[in-house]
C-alpha cells in the first residue's frame, strides 16, 4: 500500500514569527489547512487522516505523481506564507509504508518536484490499484447513552484512553489508528485477521467496560475503502435494530 505524509515546512520556526498572541490564528489556520488538504485529495479519491494537526496521512494508492505535484502546487498557491512537502512510502503493511516514507524524508531521495520524497515507485503511479486498501470503522456502541451519565470531558478521557489502547494494539499488528472526532477511529489496516480484530477489541472492551462496534471495508482507494468500513458499521446498527448483535461486520 502506499501513504503520502505531507508536512507543513519549518512551521514551528514560523509560527514563533507571530508572536505570543498566536494560538488563535493557528488554530484557524490549521482548521483550513486541513479543509483544503481532505478536499484536494478526496477528489483524487484519496482519503487524509489528521497527524498532531500539522502533519497528514494521506492514502495515495492509485494516484499519479502529476497529481500529487499539482496538489502541492495548489497548496503553494491558497498559502504563499508556507512550504508542503510530501514524504511517499510503500509497503505491504500500513507501518511498512509510514517507515518507508520516513526514510525516503530522512534520506533526502526527491523523486519528483521539490519536497517530494520517496523510494522507487512503480512508474507514474503511487500504487497498484489491483492492492485492496482494508480500513476499520470503530465506534463506541451507545455514546448516546453515555453522554446522558458523563460529563462532556468525562466522556473525552473515556475516548482518549480507548484511542490510547487503540493505537498501541493495532500498532503491534502493523496498522495505524486515527481518530477523527466524536467516537471515531479509522484504522489503517494490511491483512489483519477478523478474530484479530476481534480480540483486540474484546480486550479494550473487558478493560474499559466500553463496547465497540467495528466495520471492515476493502476498497482500491481510501475513499472507497474508508466508505465500505463505514457502510459495515452501518450494517451492525441495522441489524441491532433489527434484534441481532453483531460487533464486527465486514464487507
Ligand atoms: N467522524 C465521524 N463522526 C461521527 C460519525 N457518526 C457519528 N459521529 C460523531 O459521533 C458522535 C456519536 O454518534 P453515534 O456513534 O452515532 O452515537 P451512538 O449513541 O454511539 O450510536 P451507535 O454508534 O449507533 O451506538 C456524534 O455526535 C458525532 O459527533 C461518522 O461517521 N464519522
Ligand atoms: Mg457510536
Amino acid at each position: 500500500m502506499h501513504l503520502t505524509i505531507i508536512k507543513i515546512d519549518r512551521y514551528g520556526p514560523w509560527t514563533l514569527t507571530l508572536g505570543s498572541d498566536r494560538e488563535s490564528v493557528l488554530q484557524m489556520l490549521q482548521a483550513r489547512i486541513y479543509f483544503d488538504i481532505q478536499r484536494l485529495f478526496s477528489e483524487k479519491h484519496c482519503i487524509v487522516y489528521p497527524n498532531r494537526f500539522d502533519e497528514y496521512f494521506a492514502i495515495t494508492n492509485g494516484l499519479l505523481i502529476s497529481e500529487l505535484e499539482n496538489i502541492q502546487r495548489e497548496l503553494a498557491k491558497l498559502y504563499p506564507q508556507l512550504g508542503f512537502s510530501m514524504a511517499v512510502g510503500s509497503g505491504d503493511t500500513p507501518s511498512q509504508a509510514d517507515r518507508d516514507a520516513f526514510e525516503a524524508r530522512k534520506n533526502g531521495v526527491q523523486i519528483a518536484s521539490s519536497g517530494i520524497y520517496g523510494h522507487d515507485l512503480d512508474g507514474n503511479q503511487l500504487g497498484n490499484h489491483k492492492t485492496d486498501i482494508r480500513i476499520l470503522h470503530i465506534d463506541v456502541s451507545g455514546l448516546s447513552k453515555l453522554n446522558l451519565k458523563m460529563s462532556p470531558y468525562q466522556v473525552t478521557s473515556m475516548i482518549f484512553g480507548i484511542y490510547s489502547r487503540l493505537v498501541d494494539k493495532f500498532m503491534e499488528k502493523d496498522c495505524l489508528t486515527f481518530y477523527l472526532g466524536g467516537d471515531n477511529f479509522m484504522v489503517v489496516a494490511s491483512n489483519i485477521l477478523k478474530e484479530e480484530v476481534e480480540n483486540i477489541l474484546l480486550g479494550i472492551t473487558e478493560d474499559t467496560r466500553i463496547p465497540l462496534n467495528c466495520g471492515i471495508g476493502k476498497g482500491k482507494t481510501g475513499r472507497e475503502a474508508a466508505m465500505i468500513a463505514t457502510k459495515a458499521l452501518d450494517k451492525i446498527r441495522e441489524l441491532r435494530d433489527n434484534g441481532s448483535h453483531v460487533s464486527i461486520y465486514e464487507i
